[in-house]
């Protein structure tokens, strides 16, 4: 009975000829050739909204600071940490938490990191004004320019307030205040 059972089912998939295979393989192929590029910037695009919406709440969160305590945040010795917008650094009118929560990650697996530039060269533009900007690191170059595009007048790596290098990966630097 067994025996008999294998022979018709075998017997069932001669049915298939090797040209109707060929052409459903082919149309798989040309519906993943149309839905995966489209699905693949679909998820690009989200995660550019998604920083971008997170240096918003982060550059509101920096204002109410400096609004309450009459300066900026201090950068961290860890710079992906905290720098007082959630748990209070004992700083004098500190009236938070200014954010919910301190994003751990950014949508690449990289961290935002908040920088206060204090340095004479390197820094935000390298010049010896200080300035306090987002770094968001491990970000893929095409999601850098977008960020560029959407949030400064000209896609230019190196001026306005986006800026980051020419490499496949990139740190982009976002200003949130050049205001002393
Ligand atoms: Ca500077
Ligand atoms: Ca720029």
């Amino acid at each position: 009975m067994r025996l008999k059972g294998l022979k018709n089912r075998a017997r069932d998939r001669r049915g298939f000829s090797l040209v109707e295979l060929l052409v459903v393989i082919a149309i798989i192929g040309i519906l993943a050739a149309i839905i995966a590029p489209n699905a693949f910037k679909a998820i690009e695009k989200g995660k550019v909204a998604a920083a971008e919406a997170d240096y918003k709440a982060i550059k509101a969160a920096a204002l109410n600071y400096y609004t309450d305590t009459g300066g900026w945040p201090k950068e961290q010795a860890t710079p992906s940490n905290d720098p007082g917008f959630v748990a209070d650094p004992g700083t004098t009118g500190w009236n938070g938490p200014y954010l919910e929560r301190w994003p751990a990650r950014n949508p690449w697996g990289g961290n935002y990191e908040y920088h206060n530039d204090a340095e004479a060269s390197g820094g935000f533009d390298g010049d010896d004004a200080t300035e306090r900007y987002l770094r968001i690191t491990g970000v893929p170059q095409s999601a850098a320019a977008r960020i560029d595009v959407d949030l400064d007048g000209a896609e230019d790596g190196e001026s306005g307030i986006v800026r980051y290098g020419a490499e496949a990966t990139v740190s982009v630097d976002v200003l949130i205040s050049a205001d002393d």
